[in-house]
Formats: structure tokens, C-alpha cells, sequence
């Protein structure tokens, strides 16, 4: 299929272009930074929170032929000011989706995230269920709003403009699990690139929000609707564990225990909302 990825110099970028590269997509890259060396492809340097510069790369791309999905991983990572959550979370979601409607490309896959429940109780306590893709919308953060807000953005597109989209909402996305919570977040990069892989091919989607993690044993997220779009994930966080455990809980374990999100609940990141410095 004919994919472009956006944020595709960025750490995920980087890992999915390669995977569906390998697996027979061809995969256009965009991102704010110049072409990697060794990217294979069509490479644009474009901000898609413009929409004259997303319109004239769907342009460029439809001149040899159409354009079959848009996988948007680019936005900030972590915590900041409102205003910059929603510009890097949102503006570029509708950019690109208006985009897509002009030129007719109708499959949306999302670099959506956990922390849009990030304030969920973890459902390795007592009495607490474990969590579907149903659960309210609970961000811990900012950038949980923003994913929150990206989410119902895209499900208004695809009521209206018959899209299919899949939101992936990304645990933790690491060449290995490295804390306690990962043992339950961790996203291995090969599976990152099975489930982009079955999002971009899934046949009829619809709007399908799914959880983005491997098969971990000690997973609190159901990856009952990822399966659903034929997403199989092969690795297991579990590998790790004695590893991980051998080292002294930290304080932050503690602190982090409580909630879905981890790190992002506690208060080291609260700030004043319109605060960008
Ligand atoms: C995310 O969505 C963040 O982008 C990343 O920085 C990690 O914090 C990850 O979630 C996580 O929850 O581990």
C-alpha cells in the first residue's frame, strides 16, 4: 500500500518506515527535519500544522497515483503548555484530515496514547477492572487532553466524511521495558510495526481505538479490539522481569503505582496550562 508517515524521523517514525518498508508498503516520510540518510522514498520537510504545505505534498504524492494511507506519529512526546498541546496534537490531526478529504484518502491511522486514560486506576489493584477501549476519556496530563481531543476529532471526521481510522493508544515504545510499569506499557519495536501494519490493512475499520501494546503478561489494557483489526503481538515484557526486579523499587514506583499513566499523574508534571516556558 502507499503510506505517508508523518513524524517519520522521529523514534517511532523511524522504526515504522523501515517495518512497513519491509513489508512491501511504499512509504512516503514527512517531518518538520531533512530526509534521513538511507531513507528509502518520497521524503517531504513540512510542518503539518500547515495546510497549504500538507495540501501541496498530497498533491505531489497524487501525481503517481493515489495515496492509499496517512499514518500521523508527529507531535510532542511528552508535557506542555495547552495552547502547544493542542497545536501539535490537534491542529496537525485536522490538517491532515482535511487534506485526506480533498484528495480522497480514507484511511487515518493515530499515534494516540495512553495517558488519554492516564488517570485510570491501575487494574493490578484490588477490586479494579481491567481497561477497555470504552473507559472514559481520563487524561493525566495536558498531553492526555490532547489526545483526548485528537480522538473525538477523528471519530467527528469519520461520522462525517465516512473515514476509517484507527487510534493507537501507545504504551510505553521502547527497545525494552526498563521500570516496573513497562512490564505491563512496554511496546516492543517489531510489534509497533505489527500493529501499524494491521491498521494501515485492516479491512473496514470504521473508527477502532485500540491499545498499542505487546503481548505482556502483566498487560492492564484489553487487546481484545487490537486483535479484532489483526494485530498479533509477538513479545512479552515478562522477559524482563527478573532483570528489572532484581534492582530496589524507586520512589517514583510508589508514586507511579496508583494510575494507568505512571510518571505523567505525578506532580512533577503539573503546570500552569497556558505556561510555556
Ligand atoms: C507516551 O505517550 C509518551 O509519548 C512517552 O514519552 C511515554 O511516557 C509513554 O507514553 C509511557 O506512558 O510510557
Amino acid at each position: 500500500m502507499r503510506v505517508l508517515v508523518t513524524g517519520a524521523a522521529g523514534s517511532i517514525g523511524t522504526v515504522v518506515c523501515n517495518g512497513l518498508t519491509d513489508r512491501g508498503h511504499d512509504v512516503s516520510g514527512l517531518d518538520r527535519v531533512v530526509e534521513p540518510e538511507g531513507f528509502v522514498g518520497a521524503w517531504f520537510t513540512v510542518d503539518c500544522a500547515d495546510p497549504d504545505a500538507v495540501a501541496a505534498v498530497f498533491d505531489a504524492l497524487e501525481r503517481s497515483g493515489p495515496v492509499d494511507a496517512v499514518v500521523h506519529l508527529a507531535s510532542i512526546p511528552t508535557e506542555a503548555s495547552l495552547p502547544e498541546i493542542l497545536h501539535s496534537h490537534v491542529v496537525t490531526t485536522a490538517a491532515l484530515l482535511d487534506a485526506m478529504v480533498d484528495h480522497a484518502v480514507s484511511r487515518f491511522v493515530y499515534a494516540s496514547s495512553n495517558h488519554a486514560v492516564g488517570r485510570t486506576p491501575r487494574a493490578d489493584l484490588p477490586d479494579v477492572p481491567g481497561l477497555g477501549v470504552d473507559a472514559a476519556p481520563r487524561p493525566d496530563t495536558f498531553y492526555g487532553v490532547g489526545k483526548v481531543a485528537a480522538e473525538a476529532l477523528l471519530r467527528l471526521y469519520v461520522d462525517r466524511h465516512d473515514l476509517d481510522v484507527v487510534a493507537m493508544r501507545i504504551g510505553s515504545f521502547l527497545p525494552q521495558p526498563e521500570t516496573r510499569r513497562h512490564l505491563a506499557t512496554w511496546l516492543s519495536h517489531d510489534d509497533a510495526v505489527r500493529l501499524v501494519d494491521a491498521a494501515v490493512t485492516a479491512p473496514d475499520p470504521g473508527f477502532a481505538v485500540v491499545y498499542g501494546i505487546s503481548a505482556n503478561t502483566r498487560a492492564w489494557w484489553d487487546l481484545g479490539p487490537g486483535r479484532a483489526i489483526g494485530y498479533h503481538p509477538q513479545d512479552d515484557a515478562e522477559d524482563f522481569a527478573a532483570g528489572i526486579e532484581s534492582t530496589a523499587p524507586t520512589h517514583d514506583d510508589e508514586v507511579e503505582s496508583r494510575y494507568v499513566g505512571g510518571p505523567f499523574v505525578t506532580e512533577r508534571f503539573y503546570r500552569p496550562a497556558l505556561d510555556s516556558s
